[in-house]
Order: C-alpha cells, then structure tokens, then sequence
C-alpha cells in the first residue's frame, strides 16, 4: 500500500488525538480515525518529528527522514528482530543508516520504539536512550540526538556514520561476523547466530570508492545475511544526479553478483516489505534494494530538488507539508496516542519474544556446550579467555635480530590460538606483512569457507579499515593490515575506529625509510605524526622483537580503544635485555632503556622503533667520551601521556634539556619532547629511492650522527 493515503487492510485504525505535548491552533486539521491508518500516522511522527528537529536546530536534513519513513518504518516495525528492552541482545538484527546525514530517522526511531540505553560496560541504564527533550535538542551539546549516529553517545546506533559510504563497508563486516559467529557457536537445534544487517545509503555512499570495495567484496564472500537498500533519489547536494552519476547502479550490483530488487515507490509499504521478504529467503548472495523516492516527500516546493536535503525547510513550507500530510499545522513534536503503542505492538513485542526465546536457547546451550556459551560470554564483554597470553614468546638478545613484522608473526599466530575469536588479515600483502595464521585449521574465510581466521581483503583498504570495524563492532577481535604508507586508504575507517572506541588492530610493516628501493611513494614520513595526532588512538612503533611481543600484549588488553602498530620490515638487533631495561616498560608508552652509570644524565636521547637500537650504540660512544647520556625507548606518545606526571618526569627529568629525538620519520610533533632547546633527528622531506643503508646515511640515522649532535649541543 503508498504510505500516502491509502488505508491498510491489516491494521486496525486508531483515534488520533493530540499528545498533551503540542498545543493546538485554530487552523489545525484533526485527523479523524477513519482517515488515518496506524502505520500512516506512525511514518507521519517519524517525518514531522524530523522537520521539526531540522527547523528548531536551524541546521540538519530533512527532506531524506521525510522520504524514507516508510522505509524505515516497514524494516523496524514489521521486518527486523531488534528487542528496544536490550539494544545489544547479541542475535539481534542490525540497521545501519550509512546516509548518516538523515540521522533524524535513527532519533525518531529509537526514540518510538522506547530502545533502553546501556552503558560502556554493557549495563542496561534503565532509561530510554533517545528522549523527546533530545529530540528537541537535536545538535545541541549534549543531546543524545546528535547530527550524524554516534554508536559510542547513543545505545541503538549500531556504528557511526557520516563520511559517506563508511556505513555500507562496516556493514560487510558486521555479515563476515554473523557468518563466523554462526558457525562456530550454532548446533543442531541451537540457531544461537542467525541475525541479518540492514543498511540504508544514498547516491554518495555508491558513488564513494568504498562503497564499491564494499560491495564487490560482499558479493565474493556471498553474504546473504546482508541487504542494502538505496535511496535513488536523483539528488545530491549540488543538484540533480545527472550532473554526476548516470551510471546504471543495479546493473553495477547484477555485476558484482548481488541479488537486484526494485521499489519503484518509497512509499509502497507492502512492496518494500515484500522485497524484504525476498532478501530473508535470498541465499548466497547478498540483496541490493533499489528504492525510488522523492526527497523532500510531500513538500510542494522543496520536493525533488537539493534544496530539501540540508536546510531546514522553513516554518511556511512547515506549515504547507503538514496540512498535506492530514497532520495539525502548529503542532511540534507531536506523538500522536497510538504510536508508541504501535511499535511496542510491532517491533517490542516481536523482539522481546525473539530475545526471551534466545536467552532461553542459550540457557539449555550453556548446559551442553559450556565452554562455547562462556566463549560468547567473554565475547560480548570484550574480555579475554583465560590463558590468552601462554606461549608468547621471548626472543633472546641477538646483534643481528629479526623484523619487526617476523616477530609480529609469530605473536599473532599465538594470540590467534589462545584467543578463538581474534583474526584478520591483510589487503592483499599478507605474505609481506607476516600477518598469515598458518596454524592448523587456521583456514582462509571465504563464502564456503566461513571458520576461516584469515582474510583476505584483496586491494581494498578502505573497505578493509571500514569491515575490520564491523567485526569489532560484532564483539570480536579483528586486525587489518598493509605496508604503513597505505594507511593513507585506511584511514577513514581508523578514524571512525578511534571516535566509536573501537578495539580495532591495524598492523602496519615497512614502516619509516624500509622499503628503501622502491622509493618516496612507498616511504611514510608523517604519517607517524598524523596518528599520534588521533584522540583515542594508541599508536605503538616497538624498537625491537621483545618490544613487539609487548606491544600486542598491551594492544590485546584494550576494550576500548583502537591501535596502530608500526612494525620494522627489515630485521633490528634484539635488545639484550640483562644489559638493557626490561621491555616491558612498554606498556608505560616510554621508558629508560640505558642510564648514564649511577643515573643524573645530562643528555637524553629518545628513540622509538629501529632508531633505538642506534641511539643506544651512540650512548655507548657517548658514555666512553665521559658524557652522561641516557636513552629513552619510547615506543608510544599516548600510552606515555597517560603515566602519572612523577613517572614521566623521571623517565624525562624537567631539569635536563638537553636532548635529542631520533625518529625515521617527520620530526612534526617532537618539540613536546625536546623541548626548545633540544635537537630532531627526523626527515624534514620526502624519501628518495634507494638501499635503507644509503638512504640512513643521507638522512642522517646513524649512531655518528647522533653522538656529533650530541656534542654540539653540549658545546663539547
Ligand atoms: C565522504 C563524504 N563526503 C562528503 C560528504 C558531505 N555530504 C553529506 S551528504 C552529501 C550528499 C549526499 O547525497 P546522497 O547520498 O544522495 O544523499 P541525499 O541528499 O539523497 O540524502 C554530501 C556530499 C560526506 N558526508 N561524506
Ligand atoms: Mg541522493
């Protein structure tokens, strides 16, 4: 049936009587109960709740909530199994609004269905996540209605979004979860994982690259747990789509193997529920619902046109659209009697069936599969199973040593095997970046294939930063990887990780001048910098094996943080540690690696990652010529910020300002640590193509180097 006007045979009318809420005026129209379907009158709340938000914050979109209502209305209210009692019951379907511009859909509709807030430590607060006071406060400091989702601000938010298309690729790692979690944890006649994920976008989430990533590794993967529904509007901010993107989507999604239907009426409530229908019964591949709506729904000047996608729409137009809509002109955020009602009838009840069902499923499973239902449990709280950190390894002092992504190797396969739900995988580098679990029955993830531990993303790493979050997002403990300058694609997807405070891994090898030949393209220079610039992101370059094994330990422990790992593709020396402090220090972000004897240095050098091992050759130098150096291993600026103030001033002691940093990297930042009297030893340009050893010496990181700066920095 059109949500536009006529009546559904399936409901039962209700009075329409104002709420206590709005006053009324003179020219309002009372919608009478035989005019008004439920579901109509519910899909008007959702739209007029939306205009009225946009209009109060004088900023916001409007036109795309008052389009997609229906949509939105017909998965929550009729198709999805979501119970608002507990927005983190695990078996739950996830909606995902990847336009997260018309975020005004999500408020409305947490708000109706009465979802409960949690909290970070998974506690239900016994209170509703999204008020109407938020609502009315959209955009406003501290509103849990925010302008765009925000998972980590607002229990029902199943990830953040915003940056167009970011939605759409967490989406696929939300369905690579639900497929894994399905086949290690269900039984005969325990269904315990069997949930589906819904995500909404628009024209800019298919016309960004990572929607395109996204959707081709959906299909590879055969993910028919996973249906996206387009808003083909036509409309983007600059105007029409035919000045930027008349390509043929659905023949795009035939392509890349997805199942295409079509909606040609956005208001078609009994269409698009029965595509929905199609998508539950659609096995191996994913479902791409082509919708056709009319931004701006009902507004007789702002329909259809750019106009109605990010302003307000103005209270005359306001006025206009609500007499077409049957709805009381003056009324503002009105909820009319009848639609709480109708979603707790609809989506409450089906849900909290779903969820009571559940959780008695899992009581009988917990009897018979013990260890697997405490598994799920230690899951869902971001804990770790006992026994996590057996079998790392220590690796002894060795002049020659081995590469930081060796060690890193063998630390993963051992994590990988002492913690069932940790996995991932590399776009297309794994080989280079030693992150393969080759241990037995380790396995590849592939559609026929889904209690894989490896993945591969292929040559997409936006995507990859993007559905390494959607597992994490799923409970489990996933890393990405690739060569540290293509960080560069995965950024997007780390960000989003560090604002939703995500335990995402992202190990990046051939960090620094390492991959010496093949010139500046491949040669980070600052990116150390822009990470540590990240709120919320721990960014860790270890100095040598035993400094890795740490790191992981360290990064292993977070619940809610995401890490980036720079990892050394040429062999460092392995510290010896009975000469050298323990590295254990790591887990402090810096530490005193080697002292003046008797301690009170004079110069301070302080190194991260391969150049640690040259400032500590160069304090041997140092300390034979009689100058009282000390060199400071500091493998994380964020981790160090954290330590009490005595501890950092006794790792750096205030009184001594002569120091000296080396880093193979851009020396941005280093000032915070030197001080204005100290020295950098950094890249100050870009690489160049050559051997690491010629392009050490070009640029300086050499032990020579660090003792003559010393020198003249002590005017020695
Ligand atoms: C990566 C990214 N680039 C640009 C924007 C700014 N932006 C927000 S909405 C929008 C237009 C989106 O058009 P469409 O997806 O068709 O949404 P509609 O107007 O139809 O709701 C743009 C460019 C963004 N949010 N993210
Ligand atoms: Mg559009």
């Amino acid at each position: 049936m059109s949500a536009g006007c006529v009546k559904s045979p399936r409901l039962k009318c209700r009075p329409f009587i104002s709420s206590k809420e709005t006053k009324m005026s003179a020219t309002q129209v009372i919608p009478q109960a035989s005019d008004i379907q439920i579901d109509q009158l519910c899909i008007n709340t959702i739209r007029t709740l939306s205009i009225d938000a946009v209009q109060q914050a004088k900023s916001g979109h409007p036109g795309t909530p008052m389009a997609l209502a229906p949509l939105v209305y017909t998965i929550w209210n009729r198709s999805m199994r979501f119970d608002p009692k507990d927005p983190i019951w695990p078996n739950r379907d996830r909606f995902i609004l990847s336009n997260g511009h018309a975020s005004m859909l999500v408020w409305s509709i947490l708000h109706l269905t009465k979802t409960q807030a949690v909290d970070a430590e998974y506690e239900n607060l016994g209170q509703p996540s999204v008020t109407l006071d938020d609502i009315r406060n959209f955009r406003r400091l501290d509103s849990k209605a925010p302008g765009h989702p925000e998972y980590h601000l607002v229990s029902g938010v199943e990830t953040t979004t915003g940056p167009l298309g970011q939605g759409v690729a967490t989406s696929v790692g939300m369905a690579v979860a639900q497929k894994w979690l399905a086949n290690r944890y269900n039984r005969p006649d325990f269904n315990l994982f069997d949930y589906n994920i819904y995500a909404v976008c628009g024209d800019g989430c298919l016309m960004e690259g990572i929607g395109s990533e996204a959707a081709s590794l959906a299909a590879h993967l055969g993910l028919d747990n996973l249906c996206w529904i387009y808003d083909n509007n036509h409309i983007t901010i600059e105007g029409n789509t035919r000045i930027t993107f008349t390509e043929d989507v659905a023949a795009r999604f035939l392509a890349y193997g997805w199942n295409v239907l079509r909606v040609g009426d956005a208001n078609d409530t009994e269409r698009i529920e029965h595509a929905l229908g199609v998508f539950k019964k659609t096995t191996g591949r994913p479902t791409f619902i082509v919708l056709d709506s009319h931004i701006g729904y009902g507004s007789p000047h702002k329909q259809d046109t750019a106009a109605a996608h990010g302003e307000p729409l103005g209270d005359d137009e306001i006025r206009l659209v609500k007499r077409g809509y049957g709805w009381p002109e003056d009324a503002k955020f009105l909820v009319p009697d009848g639609v709480y009602e109708h979603f707790s009838a609809g989506v409450g009840e089906r849900g909290a069936k779903a969820r009571a069902e559940w959780t008695e499923l899992l009581q009988k499973y917990r009897a018979k599969y013990p260890d697997l239902a405490t598994e799920i449990d230690l899951m869902q709280r971001r804990e770790l199973p006992t026994g996590w950190d057996k079998n790392l390894p220590t690796f002894p002092a060795d002049a020659k040593g081995i590469a930081g992504r060796e060690a890193s190797g063998k630390v993963l396969n051992v994590l990988a095997q002492n913690i069932p739900w940790f996995m991932g995988g590399s776009a297309d580098l794994g080989s280079s970046n030693k992150t393969t679990l080759t241990f037995e029955g380790a396995g590849d993830f592939q559609a026929d294939n889904p209690a894989g531990r490896n993945f591969h993303f292929g040559i997409r790493e936006n995507a990859m930063a993007a559905i390494v979050n959607g597992l994490a997002l799923s409970k489990l403990r996933p890393f990405g990887s690739t060569f540290f300058i293509f960080s560069d694609y995965a950024r997007p997807g780390i960000r989003l990780a560090a604002l939703m405070e995500l335990p995402s891994l992202f190990v990046f090898t051939h960090e620094a001048l390492s991959n010496g030949e093949d010139g500046p393209t491949h040669q980070p220079v600052e990116h150390l910098a822009s990470f540590r610039a990240m709120p919320g992101l721990i960014t860790l370059r270890p100095a040598d094996a035993n400094e890795v094994v740490e790191a992981y330990r360290y990064i292993v422990q977070l619940r809610h943080q995401p890490a980036v790992l720079a990892l050394s593709r040429q062999a460092f020396p392995t510290l010896d540690r009975a000469k050298y402090a323990s590295a254990s220090g790591l887990a402090k972000g810096a530490y005193v690696l080697a002292d003046a004897p008797g301690g009170k240095p004079e110069l301070i050098l302080i190194a991260s990652g391969s150049e640690v091992s040259l400032a500590a050759d160069a304090h041997e130098k140092l300390i034979a010529e009689g100058i009282r150096s000390r060199v400071v291993s500091m493998p994380s600026w964020e981790i160090f910020e954290q330590q009490p103030k005595e501890y950092r001033d006794s790792v750096l002691p205030p009184k001594v300002t002569a120091r000296i940093s080396v880093e193979q990297a851009s020396t941005f930042g280093w000032e915070r640590y030197v001080g204005t009297s100290g020295r950098m030893i950094g890249m100050q340009s870009f690489g160049a193509s050559a051997p690491l050893k010629e392009l050490q010496k070009r640029f300086g990181f050499e032990p020579d180097r660090i003792v003559e700066t010393a020198k003249e920095l002590l005017g020695r």
